[in-house]
């Protein structure tokens, strides 16, 4: 397939001013009028004028109303080629497409009943024939006509100027949105639904009307993701100043989306999974992630809709700065520190690898050949991280400055990363043109330091070196600019005052180059550095302190993210020499005592103190190892799980009982909830086989709980726990959840993440079950994602977990070659893996690559993992 370059980038030679669409909607034969009013823009007449389209058929095309003649235009597989356009015209064109049978969820496609888009990136070509570009900034007017019954609602960007109804039971409604914007913000939506409404007041006093849609029996189920919406509005009025424009925000939400949520002008579209909770069908972090994406939509009005993109390769400008502001907003409405752990411990599980492997790729890509491929942990997280980097290094006051310049500058504009770091640098005058090579150098560098104490000179001299590993197409690296956030602690724990910071107890050093050394003097006595605190900077970190150093950090650091960093640290060390060496002690003293600390200190907040206990996942365990050792992982972290849990019986039962609450969803009960169902899994871990009497904890919780967040918590335990005698409860479960497909994801997930041999029979039931649907992003996932995400079944040593995935891949790639692309990245670690299993797992791959009809989304994602 055609690879895409950066450097390639023109500017359009044609701009539309306005467009209008009028759109007769029927699942199977849908007609789109289209008209454009194009002008030229480049200086000198062009030969040919290419709009995007694709699967569409074309029924009739006018240029200033008149049939185009055949020798005017020609179609090519990928769009329209008009050949000699005049510098300025109208093209009016009419095409049909067939929205059911658009299983791939890109462009218009008819799914549960309802007419719902999807147009970034590239879906609106799949609806008309367009500069399907991001830099092609158009006034959007559409009219929708639909069956008044089926479809009763039609929503679409902006303002409803006008409605009517027509012959044959059919209605219609004009929608006009005042904002010029790039086509993949277009939606619309017709169907039979139900609204919530609720009004919002601007800080300059502005009525806006805010509506979320959804099925009649799911009006209820709205609160969290309307206050969420709220509170979202205020903050970015707060923080930013950015005030909403518009005097309506709708929210639509379906079972059948390919991602989280689609932020288009005025209209978002969402997964329902990230509107719809209510404490019996919805967990603790269910709630969360409704709250972070409703308010990662909603900022992306000002970064991403009035200040777009230039081109996709850009798309961390929007990405990357989106998903900082929507992490600041969570960190301002809940622990901060609780916040950064959950935001590093995703980068860890997602970005890091995906650095590490053969997909690697700058946060600004310099190719792609299917773009959709690109919405990566690396674009989002990474790119996160290096704006918090700039605000890390520039301050909270010089960062708004800067933000504020970025909006004056380019609002109404499709702009680059490079306009972004320049607004930074020249609202503060300062040089950051070391962010730069960030955004151009893929791989996670590593970060060593050294250090020692002269107890004759009172100092503490540290000294920093960083590496970055060579990535694919990158041999060579560049030192980048590295805030480390640290302080020198004291044997009491206390920070000691830093002369090199004015006598401030914490900085910021920047390490610019490959290696540079800092001198503190003047120290009262030994100290123990904190260094990274706060994770400032996306690196592995090798630190200079011993075990009994990250004891002492474990209990004593004031930094919430160090203290954590220091009790992860303990436990892969332990868990590594577990695994290098089973007859090791599972449970070391200087870990077990940590433990203890953390267990007895009553002042540490439950969500906090359910953090510091939680054992690091297999995966992660894995990637700190050149070859993973799939079965001794496993068992090296069943046995510290056995070891925590029986050593500590007493404590965590007193816990298990004291934590027991009526459901509120407060903060405290959030983290009392999340400690409780900890201490149930290390209940059960400790009795090892037996498992007699807190099993009957984990059937009792599952019977009588009053909310989710526990129900599926005992669920999930007795799943993992006791897989012969799970099934009356996995049979009651589906009985009570059938009607609630979010649920009923949870159910299907739950069994396919099950660390069972067995699990494999299982899945291939789950595969044929009633419930199961191809068609269903959220329910593929559900199993084939949490299958793959199954330490111990998908890489089980005979290699049967990869056959079995890719065979359910190639199924899935004629259906929905985006999701199938996705889903199939594990397959690219296969070079983390022993001998036999990288056999097996490029068997898979090649077996994958020789599929007649392979997409271009799934080819790309093969094609780079075994190139
Ligand atoms: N900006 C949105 C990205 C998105 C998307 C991309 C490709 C294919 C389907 C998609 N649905 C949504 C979501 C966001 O990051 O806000
Ligand atoms: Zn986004």
């Amino acid at each position: 397939a055609a690879v895409i370059r950066r450097g390639d980038y023109q500017v359009p030679s044609y701009q539309v001013s306005e467009i209008a669409l009028d759109v007769r909607l029927d699942p199977d034969n849908t007609e789109v009028h289209t008209r454009l009013q194009l002008h030229r823009i480049a200086p000198e007449p062009v030969a040919e004028l290419y709009l995007d389209g694709e699967s569409l058929e074309l029924l009739d095309i006018q240029r200033d109303g008149q049939a185009l003649a055949e020798s005017a235009y020609r179609l090519t597989e990928g769009g329209l080629l008009l050949l000699n356009p005049p510098e300025a015209f109208i093209l009016e064109s009419r095409v049909r497409i067939h929205p059911r049978a658009n299983t791939a969820l890109s462009g218009l496609y008819h799914a549960g009943g309802q007419f719902l888009t999807q147009c970034e990136a590239e879906g609106f070509r799949r609806i008309t024939y367009y500069l399907d570009r991001p830099d092609c900034l158009a006034r959007f007017t559409v009219t929708l006509h639909a069956p008044q019954d089926g479809c009763p609602v039609l929503l679409a960007n902006g303002n409803c100027m006008a409605t009517g109804v027509e012959e044959g039971g059919w209605h219609w409604a004009r929608w006009e949105d005042p904002y010029p914007k790039p086509a993949y913000l277009f939606a619309m939506v017709a169907g039979d639904l139900a609204v919530v409404r609720d009004r919002y007041r601007t800080a300059s006093g502005r009525e806006v009307a805010l509506e979320i849609y959804v099925a009649e029996r799911d009006t209820g189920a709205c609160a969290q993701a309307m206050d969420s919406l709220k509170h979202a509005m205020r903050w970015d009025e707060e923080v930013y100043g950015r005030e909403y424009d518009l005097n309506r925000y709708m929210i639509v939400a379906t079972d059948s989306f390919n991602m989280g949520a689609m932020e288009n002008k005025g209209l978002n579209i969402f997964n329902a999974k990230y509107v719809l909770a209510s404490p019996e069908t919805a967990t603790d972090s269910d709630y969360q992630g409704i709250e972070s994406v409703i308010a990662h939509e909603y900022f992306h009005n000002w970064t991403g809709n009035r200040v777009t993109l230039r081109d996709w390769f850009q798309l961390s400008l929007k990405e990357g700065l989106t998903v900082f502001r929507d992490q600041e907003f969570s960190a301002d409405q809940n622990s901060r520190g609780v916040q950064r752990i959950g935001d590093v411990r995703r980068l860890r599980a997602a970005q890091f690898p995906e650095d590490a492997g053969p997909l690697a790729h700058p946060v600004r890509p310099d190719a792609y050949s299917e773009i959709n491929n690109f919405y990566t942990a690396t674009v989002y997280e990474k790119g996160a991280e290096l704006v918090r980097m700039m605000h890390t290094l520039l301050g909270k006051v010089p960062f708004r400055k800067g933000m504020d310049l970025y909006f004056e500058r380019h609002d109404g504009h499709a702009v680059t990363i490079e306009d972004f770091i320049a607004a930074m640098e020249d609202a503060n005058q300062r040089d950051l043109s070391g962010f730069r090579r960030w955004y151009g150098q893929a791989g996670t560098p590593v970060l060593r330091a050294t250090g020692s104490y002269d107890p004759a000179r009172h100092s503490y001299t540290l000294t920093l070196h960083q590496e970055t590993p060579a990535t694919p197409g990158q041999p060579v690296k560049e030192a980048v600019p590295i805030p480390v956030r640290m302080a020198l602690l004291n044997t009491q724990g206390q920070r000691v005052p830093l002369e090199l910071a004015g006598g401030a107890s914490e900085t910021v050093l920047l390490l610019e180059q490959s290696e540079q050394s800092w001198n503190f003097a003047n120290l009262p006595g030994p100290v123990i550095p904190s260094l990274l605190r706060g994770f400032s900077a996306p690196v592995r970190l090798q630190d200079p302190l011993d075990d009994d150093a990250h004891g002492f950090l474990a209990r004593h650091d004031d930094d919430p993210f160090n203290r954590w960093e220091s009790m992860q640290d303990l436990a892969v060390k332990a868990l590594l020499a577990a695994v290098a060496d089973s007859s090791v002690a599972p449970l070391p003293v200087t870990l077990r005592n940590a433990v203890a600390a953390t267990l007895a200190d009553r002042q540490v907040d439950p969500a906090f103190c359910a953090e510091l206990l939680t054992l690091p996942g297999e995966d992660y365990i894995g990637e700190q190892m050149p070859v993973v050792a799939v079965e001794a992982i496993h068992r090296a972290r069943e046995g510290m799980m056995r070891a925590i849990g029986s050593h500590f019986a007493k404590e965590w039962t007193d816990l298990y009982h004291d934590l027991a609450a009526a459901y509120q969803r407060d903060g405290l009960s959030i983290g009392r909830r999340r400690l409780r169902n900890l201490a149930l899994g290390y209940l059960i871990a400790g009795e090892g086989s037996r498992r007699e009497g807190t099993i009957l904890y984990a059937r009792q919780q599952y019977m009588q709980a009053d909310n989710m967040t526990d129900r599926l918590a005992a669920f999930q335990l007795l799943v993992q726990h006791q897989h012969h005698d799970a099934e009356d409860v996995i049979l009651d479960f589906y009985q009570r959840w059938h009607d609630y497909p979010l649920v009923i994801d949870k159910w299907f997930a739950i069994q396919a993440a099950a660390p069972h041999p067995k699990t494999l029979r299982q899945v291939e039931h789950l595969l044929v079950h009633p419930a199961f649907d191809w068609r269903v992003p959220n329910r593929v996932r559900a199993v084939l994602g949490a299958f793959a995400a199954n330490p111990t079944v998908f890489h089980a040593a005979d290699g049967s977990g990869y056959t079995f995935f890719a065979e359910q891949i190639r199924r899935l790639d004629d259906i929905n070659p985006q999701t199938a692309a996705r889903l199939a990245t594990p397959l690219s670690r296969w070079q983390r893996y022993d001998a036999p299993r990288q056999q097996a797992m490029v068997a898979a791959l090649k077996m994958l690559a020789g599929k007649p009809g392979l997409s271009r989304d799934l080819a790309e994602v093969i094609q780079r993992s075994h190139p």
